[in-house]
């Protein structure tokens, strides 16, 4: 890449197929944040839901829309536009097929929303059975996971078409790592879209009576794990190859961040039996082997953030940085474009750290389905993935309608970005310490016939609303801005940013897009951590369960 590639732009029809993706995420972003602000307000103990709408009825919308929706509808988008910009404008079949995709998952997202919103579907956004919802929202589950397989094909075309016109050569980076994200996706999705189309579904129609409960939740697992992953690799896209541009730097090494890419691909899908430690069914010398795989993502992971501060420091170095930590005074601190993914960056340390005290055998019990895991995970995608991807968002919008960041919008958005590290450090915080004292998860208020356990829990209920409250603000905020650069920001060019390698001589070793072998090694990961432990399943099944409407 050289100076050219900053003139390069997003096709315009590639960007309509973008915006549309974003259009559905932040309309996502406004539902899920009201129903996160009245949890909040429900469990501080002083405000109660009106016209009998249910705690767990607001609880669905806010798991599905922000966990499921905004997620995805982002990055699908996100992961097209990077393609088109990276390896070439969309060919018509290919801009097809992502409308397609798109489409389906938008009737598949209002399907399951009318059905949450008529109270027919109240399961939160786990769906764990023998809770039963209806139908229709199972089916609605399945069109957005249909149409984000026809979404990932767009991808999938775009890269074989890159690889046959430059043999020899290693893939744009940006379109690597969304292939990666993108077979990674289609691996773990066929976990539970196997649970919805052969369990649930034939279950929830009255097809049959009972449900194999061990095995549907299985199957979410297999899925439920790598989904995080899923999340989380495009907000390092932007890490590894967006920021080092945005800063004036240069990416560390092109092959480590393939090599880290590859490992995620690896290491995240066998792992799904660590969110299942307590259940009874499965061989506890599985669930060992499976956290032992789940432990080889900190490799990766630490790669990551070695790469990236030895980014952040190489660059200030050049800047005339002396000292130990001088570099860190060179880096573009008023650029929301940057400090607002920086901030993600640092969330990630505690939340790491947390992840690996719950994904250990004998900690998880101290806080398993306690609030300190939605405090965990509040920091993982609902701090270090979405404020990254509003930090995309503050260029990618306008670059993709034609505008420009303002300087008070970028202002406004640095502001945005404080209110939710604070808003976070309250309502995380107050999680994980209230989890500690054994306050459960996805409950609404109560004092527990007036146990002095649970009266030890109010001070940091408390706390979470202030902090939720806060974060509400910064959801408003937020809003405002994709309006503003959607449409009315002043015309203008907004750079589309794709660091480039610091050795240009680096060529990524061909070896990392050998599909056949890292697929290959990854199926026989799969194979090995959960062939004995189904087949135990399936031998020693019970009779199964009835479906349960406890709403
Ligand atoms: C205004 C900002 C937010 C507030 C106030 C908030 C608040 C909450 C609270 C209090 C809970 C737990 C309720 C309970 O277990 O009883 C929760 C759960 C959850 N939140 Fe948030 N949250 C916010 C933003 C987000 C964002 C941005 C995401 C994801 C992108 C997210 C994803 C989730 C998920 C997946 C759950 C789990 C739902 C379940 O247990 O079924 N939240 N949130
Ligand atoms: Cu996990």
């Amino acid at each position: 890449m050289n100076s050219v590639s900053e003139k390069i732009k997003v096709d315009r029809r590639d960007g309509k197929l973008g915006m549309a993706h974003f259009y559905v995420a932040f309309i996502a972003l406004a539902v899920g944040g009201m129903a996160g602000l009245l949890q909040v307000l429900v469990r501080s103990g002083k405000f109660q839901l009106p016209a009998g709408i249910g705690y767990y009825q607001i609880l669905t919308v806010h798991g599905v829309v922000l966990g499921l929706v905004l997620t995805t509808f982002f990055i699908m988008g996100f992961q097209i536009v990077a393609v088109s910009r990276t390896s070439g404008t969309l060919t018509n079949k290919q801009r097809l097929a992502g409308w397609t995709g798109f489409w389906i998952m938008t009737a598949g997202t209002i399907m399951a929303a009318v059905m949450i919103l008529l109270n027919e579907a109240s399961v939160l956004y786990t769906f764990y059975a023998p809770l039963q919802a209806h139908a229709l929202y199972y089916l609605g589950l399945t069109l957005v996971i249909v149409g984000s397989w026809v979404d990932g094909s767009v991808i999938i075309m775009a890269y074989a078409a890159w690889r046959k016109k430059n043999p020899g050569k290693p893939s744009p980076l940006l379109t690597f790592m969304s292939l990666v994200n993108t077979l990674m996706w289609i691996i773990a999705t066929i976990g539970v879209a196997s649970t919805v189309l052969f369990q649930l579904l034939p279950w929830s129609l009255g097809l049959v009576e009972t449900v194999d409960v061990a095995i549907s939740r299985t199957l979410f697992w297999y899925f439920g794990h790598p989904l995080v992953y899923f999340w989380l690799l495009p907000a390092y896209m932007a890490w590894y190859v967006i920021i080092p541009k945005i800063i004036g730097g240069k990416i560390f090494s092109d092959s480590l961040a393939r090599l880290t890419f590859i490992l995620f691909l690896l290491f995240s899908i066998p792992v799904g039996f660590h969110h299942q430690l307590l259940e009874p069914g499965i061989d506890p010398a599985w669930k060992f082997f499976q956290v032992i795989l789940t432990f080889m993502v900190i490799i990766p992971s630490l790669m990551t953030a070695f790469s990236l501060f030895a980014t952040f420091e190489t660059f200030g170095r050049s800047k005339g940085a002396t000292g130990l930590f001088g570099w860190l005074k060179k880096l573009p601190w008023g650029d929301a474009r940057f400090i607002v993914p920086f901030i993600g960056m640092l969330s990630f340390i505690p939340a790491g750290a947390g992840g690996i005290i719950n994904a250990s055998h004998q900690m998880n019990q101290v806080v398993h389905n306690t609030i300190w895991v939605t405090g965990h995970f509040h920091l993982t995608v609902a701090t270090a993935v979405v404020l990254t991807f509003f930090g995309i968002s503050y260029w990618l919008v306008p670059h993709l309608t034609g505008r420009t960041l303002t300087r008070a919008m970028n202002k406004l958005a640095i502001v945005q970005g404080v209110f939710w590290a604070i808003g976070m450090t309250f309502m995380s915080g107050a999680m994980h310490a209230a989890g500690l004292l054994g306050a459960p998860r996805r409950s609404a208020y109560s004092e527990y016939g007036g146990a002095a356990q649970a009266a030890e829990w109010i001070p940091y209920q408390i706390a979470q609303a202030v902090g939720g409250s806060i974060l509400f603000l910064g959801i408003i905020l937020m809003l405002y801005i994709f309006i503003n650069l959607a449409f009315f920001a002043p015309k203008g060019e907004e750079e589309f940013p794709v660091g480039e390698a610091a050795d240009k001589r680096e060529k990524a070793p061909m070896v990392l897009e050998n599909w056949k072998l890292w697929l290959g090694i990854a199926v026989l990961l799969i194979l090995f951590a959960y062939t004995i432990p189904f087949m135990d399943m399936i031998q020693n099944a019970p009779i199964g369960s009835k479906g349960y409407k406890l709403w």
